[in-house]
């Protein structure tokens, strides 16, 4: 590989980060549950990925992440007008139990880079039986990822069969770091359920950008907003939310009330009123 590669794809991947982290923050759909979990994580109103989708772009989210046919299934309605991060790995939980620990390529670098992805991503369950497999996708990616100047986020999920609580903030610092020195350009990783907690996880990323794994349906919008609000107070980027949007009855006005606290900086109890 010649040098000038390596140096102009330096350039290429603070581009594509600035793109995606506008003033160093972002609000990214999660959009990989169809296969994750299955149809019936939808609610009825949003099994169509199309009517969900042009939600989320009608309230300006800053990135989509999906995987490859999803991303070719509903380019019309993003492009222009969004980023996409195109996730090459993916495990259904049709799986044998003690399986799912393990993801699996599910799309290549090729085909990010030809849907005009803007970073591409992988998930990595530290900890697993399978961490080995993942770790030997991840820097095949990483290795592609690095050479164009593609960001290349890291979904860090502490998780395998003896892990006792992968909320935990010991496990999940102990996953952001792996993270960081396996050469992630973004962490999306757990909430540790506080802001003080949180804060402890922040510290460990020396700088890489830390955002939150949305995580299950809250009992109230409210509630996950508070949470939010505590990532970002701790110092985090934003956050990577699936559930706590597209099962809303209203996922246009969720995103703005994740926005306004994430950008803005607005407290939860001003940001709901995009919803109510
Ligand atoms: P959520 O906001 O819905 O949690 O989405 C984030 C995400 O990481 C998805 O990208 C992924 O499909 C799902 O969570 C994984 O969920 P689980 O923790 O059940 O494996």
């Amino acid at each position: 590989m010649g040098v000038y590669i390596l140096v102009y794809s330096i350039v290429g991947k603070n581009i594509r980060i600035n793109r995606i982290l506008r003033n160093g923050k972002a609000v990214i759909f999660a959009f990989d549950h169809g296969v994750e979990h299955g149809p019936s994580d939808f609610p009825e109103e949003h099994i169509d990925p199309r009517t969900i989708i042009a939600k989320v772009v009608s309230a300006n989210v800053d990135a989509i992440m999906m995987l490859p046919a999803m991303a070719y299934l509903t380019h019309d309605l993003w492009s222009g007008r969004t980023s996409i991060i195109v996730k090459l790995t993916s495990r259904t939980s049709l799986r044998p139990e003690s399986e799912r620990y393990l993801q699996s390529i599910f799309g290549l670098f090729d085909e990010a880079i030809a849907l005009g992805a803007e970073a591409v991503a992988a998930t990595i369950y530290w900890g697993s039986q399978y961490e080995d497999q993942m770790l030997n996708q991840w820097f095949a990616i990483k290795e592609l990822a690095d050479r164009y100047g593609y960001p290349i986020l890291q979904l860090s999920y502490p998780r395998g069969p003896e892990m006792k609580n992968i909320y935990d903030v010991d496990v999940v610092r102990y996953g952001v770091r792996a993270a960081v020195e396996s050469g992630a350009d973004l962490i999306k990783t757990y909430y540790t359920g506080s802001e003080e907690s949180f804060r402890e996880v922040v510290k460990v990323a020396a700088g890489v950008p830390i955002l939150m794994s949305g995580g299950p349906q809250r009992d109230s919008l409210l509630m996950f907003l508070k949470d939010v609000e505590a990532v970002m107070r701790a110092g985090g980027r934003g956050v990577v939310v699936g559930r706590n949007v597209f099962r809303h009855r209203n996922p246009a006005g969720v995103v703005k009330a994740i926005k306004a606290i994430v950008h803005d900086g607005l407290s939860s109890e001003e940001a709901i009123r995009f919803v109510e």
